[in-house]
């Protein structure tokens, strides 16, 4: 089983994750900087705190299962399942490179070990809650958490499935809005606003909570709640800062889906130490 890593080492993991997706996205010459910074604490906080796994055994029939809906924010995914021992460290790298298993979305064929090939936005949550109900009709006792964007639950699939999960009280399904304001490119807002967010997953029947989605804490206490809630599914509306940790990124729209230059790399590992 995964061990358990304490808040301070969580803490460090986050920096150090950090570091590593700049680097990679730097290396590669493209790729998703912000949204994969704004992520980190909550995909850290899920495998080295709340999800049963097993990295020596990934096919574990009773893992909770992971899906990163947002599968341009890959980096991060990278960074933790190398950090975990499921995938190299020495080739975080390649990522983007022909031939690399790190490629700019998850993809199952490269990466055995992940739930889903993911990056087509709108589908992750669909596929969270029939692993969902797949879990019920085993009477198995593992969990599914799924992130998603908040531009991406702009699609219409979303809210099919959030009727779904709701009607069907998938209880043991956790969806996590990364909400950073920012879509592909431009804030939220402007393009197509969500609020008001909360009342809306409330009205479709979610069990919804609302978190500073940086704070470490504020993670782990929504989804001990999450496990607690019975007869509905949770949604953890986290607000987050698209391109956390480093200045010139933070709350940039462009930064969505530009690398660093090599001279902001630099810039951003001595914000990051
Ligand atoms: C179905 C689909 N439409 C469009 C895209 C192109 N696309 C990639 S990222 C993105 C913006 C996503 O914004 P958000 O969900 O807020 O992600 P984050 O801010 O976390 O990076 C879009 C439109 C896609 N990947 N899939
Ligand atoms: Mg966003």
């Amino acid at each position: 089983m995964q061990q358990k890593k304490s808040l301070a080492e969580l803490q460090d993991l986050c920096k150090r994750v950090r570091r590593e997706i700049v680097e990679m996205i730097g290396a590669a010459k493209s790729g998703h900087p912000g949204g994969s910074l704004s992520a980190v604490e909550i995909v850290a906080t899920l495998y080295f705190d709340v999800m049963r796994h097993d990295p020596a055994n990934p096919k574990w029939p009773e893992r909770d299962r992971f899906i990163l809906s947002k599968g341009h924010g890959a980096p991060v995914l990278y960074s933790i399942m190398a950090e975990a021992g499921y995938l190299p460290k020495d080739r975080l790298n390649s990522l983007r490179k022909l031939g690399s298993i790190y490629q700019g979305h998850p993809d199952v064929r490269f990466i055995p070990a992940l739930e889903a090939s993911t990056g087509s936005l709108g589908n992750g949550l669909s596929l969270a809650l029939g692993m969902g109900c797949a879990a019920r009709l085993d009477k198995a006792a593992w969990r599914t958490y799924v992130v998603l964007g908040d531009g991406e639950i702009q699609e219409g699939q979303i809210w099919e499935a959030a009727m779904f999960g709701a009607f069907h009280k998938v209880d043991n399904v956790v969806a996590i809005v990364d909400y950073n304001r920012i879509q592909l490119d431009g804030f939220v807002k402007d393009i197509m606003e969500l609020e008001p967010l909360v009342d809306k997953w409330k009205a479709f029947g979610w069990h919804t909570l609302e978190i500073d989605g940086h704070h470490i804490p504020a993670v782990q206490a929504a989804f001990a709640e999450a496990a607690a809630t019975k007869g509905k599914p949770t949604v953890v509306i986290a607000h987050t800062v698209k391109g956390k940790g480093v200045s010139f990124m933070e709350n940039n729209p462009k930064f969505h889906g530009v690398a660093p230059t090599p001279a902001e790399v630099q810039l951003a590992f001595q914000e990051l130490q």
